[in-house]
């Protein structure tokens, strides 16, 4: 019985502590069974939602001076989850990574028990060849044969690597002499509809957010490849040192893919690099039904931004980035720390990936994804793919069905659909600018009503001069035409007055 069993009652500190160690981790793993059938649960809520300051009352934070117990360590588990929001639900739409992949999950308890870091193959043999097979293959569907890859710890900074790299490729002498071998200001070039990752690449690396140009887009949020060109050549008559252009593919709210072939035919006219966020997008690659003409020419870009943690379905979190050209991460990062990147040891010291990137402990992201992948094949991640578009579609399609009741903003290239409710007392207006500023103050209204039933999430925001919209996003795989039901007649129940 753990009751009065202590952390010193258990291994390692403990010898003989096997059998209560494995009772304590049996009724943590039990506790973590019981949330995943209560998330996939439809009869339970998604959140059980409290004010922080109220949540701070009903959880007991501090830590003490004497340690807990172990069953008392059980007890918090079963309290942390009780309260935390079931992104697993399949009424939880709320951000573009949704669901809960069980296969996927299992690698992230392996993850966790191997505990490695994945700076050198001395102490991650397995999972450095794993990450070495994953991303020659996800460059594979990107369409190259050679270049390179690394996992980072997020999108943004996925999206910060292919930055550096291009930036190391006009100017390799940046590496060591820095801004002064920079002859000129650099800029780059993204639409208005990107993450904000991409302007923040411009802060952190010394051009400014000014010198991230923003090019407007199309009505479905899909950069305009003429006004690029306009604003490159604009750029270069003022002296400035154009040299890199992202393209999104998958915007994060509207789910817009900007057209690739043209912008990478531009980037080649003027010598830009040409990088994709594919970030949201890069899923619909295993699509033969959806991946053109979203991603057409991504075969032509110079880097790739891609992650398995959206789409796909990966536990957060897993990105990966992706560069045609080999041998171009290395140079670029490369430290060459002798405390851990010495080159005389005992195997090929090419698989010590941790020298082509610019943290030093780096958490073992790959695991998780190679396991689904065994599971799913890439037939698997296919049938997921033309089904959350699927999906999507019905939503659209009943969408329009009801147009009293909802209306929808745009036709999705992707799985946001982007939509108002419209109640009752507004359905006899005409759509009009004087109506979208009402709708744009009833949607944080009704989502405040949805968290507060606990029985549906889905995202808002503004866009440009578009007042406050639902963004509702399908990427978990438990997610049926019932569900999308359900979200309609519920929001309908939320606030038709
Ligand atoms: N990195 C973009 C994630 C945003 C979202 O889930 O809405």
């Amino acid at each position: 019985d753990t009751a009065d069993l202590k952390y010193t009652d258990i291994l390692p500190i403990c010898p003989e502590g096997l059998p209560a160690t494995r009772e304590f981790l049996l009724k943590v793993v039990e506790i973590l069974l019981d949330y995943i059938k209560d998330e996939s649960n439809r009869e339970e809520k998604i959140l059980d939602f409290h004010h922080p300051a109220d949540m701070r009352s009903l959880l007991s934070l501090e830590i003490p001076d004497k340690g807990v117990t172990l069953q008392q360590l059980v007890d918090d588990c079963a309290v942390t989850l009780k309260y935390q929001v079931k992104t697993g639900h399949p009424r939880f739409f709320n951000q573009l990574s949704c669901g809960l992949d069980l296969v996927s999950m299992a690698g992230e308890w392996l993850t966790a028990t191997a505990n490695t870091n994945m700076f050198t193959y001395e102490i991650a043999p397995v999972f450095i060849l794993m990450e070495s097979v994953i991303l020659e293959k996800m460059r594979d569907i990107i369409g190259w044969k050679d270049g390179d890859s690394i996992l980072a710890p997020g999108g943004s900074i996925s999206n910060l690597y292919a930055f550096l790299a291009a930036r190391h490729k006009m100017f390799p002498g940046y590496k060591k002499n820095g801004l002064h071998s920079i002859k000129g200001h650099l800029v780059m070039f993204t639409s208005d509809q990107c993450h904000y990752s991409v302007r923040s690449c411009a802060a952190v690396c010394g051009l400014g957010t000014d010198n991230c140009v923003e090019v407007p887009s199309d009505k479905r949020g899909r950069m305009i490849p003429a006004e690029l060109e306009r604003l490159v050549i604009e750029r270069k008559s003022r002296g400035d040192v154009p040299f890199f252009v992202n393209c999104t593919s998958g915007t994060t709210v509207l789910g817009a893919f900007d057209p690739i072939n043209e912008i990478v035919d531009i980037c080649q006219k003027y010598k830009l690099w040409c990088h994709v966020d594919a970030a949201w997008g890069g899923g619909l690659l295993f699509s033969k039904k959806y991946r053109h003409p979203r991603l057409s020419g991504i075969e032509r870009v110079d880097s790739v931004t891609w992650n398995p943690h959206k789409l796909m379905g990966t536990l957060l979190q897993c990105s990966t980035v992706h560069f045609k050209e080999p041998g171009l991460l290395i140079s670029c990062n490369q430290m060459s720390a002798e405390y851990l990147f010495m080159q005389d040891k005992l195997y090929d010291v090419q698989y010590d990936t941790g020298d082509k990137v610019i943290q030093c402990g780096r958490h073992n992201d790959i695991f998780k994804l190679w396991l689904q992948w065994r599971a799913k094949g890439d037939e698997g991640f296919e049938k997921l793919m033309d089904r959350l578009m699927e999906l999507s579609e019905y939503m659209v399609a009943r969408i329009k069905s009801m147009p009293d009741k909802y209306y929808l903003l745009l036709e999705p290239e992707c799985v946001n659909v982007s939509f108002w409710y419209i109640p009752t007392r507004l359905r006899s207006m005409q759509h009009s600018t004087e109506r979208e500023a009402i709708l744009g103050k009833i949607t944080p209204v009704l989502k405040g009503r949805m968290m507060q039933a606990g029985t549906l999430m889905i995202g808002y925001q503004p866009e440009k001069d578009t007042p406050n919209f639902f963004r509702n996003i399908i990427s978990s795989a438990a997610v049926t035409e019932s569900d999308i039901d359900f979200l309609l007649a519920e929001l309908d129940r939320l606030g038709h007055d």
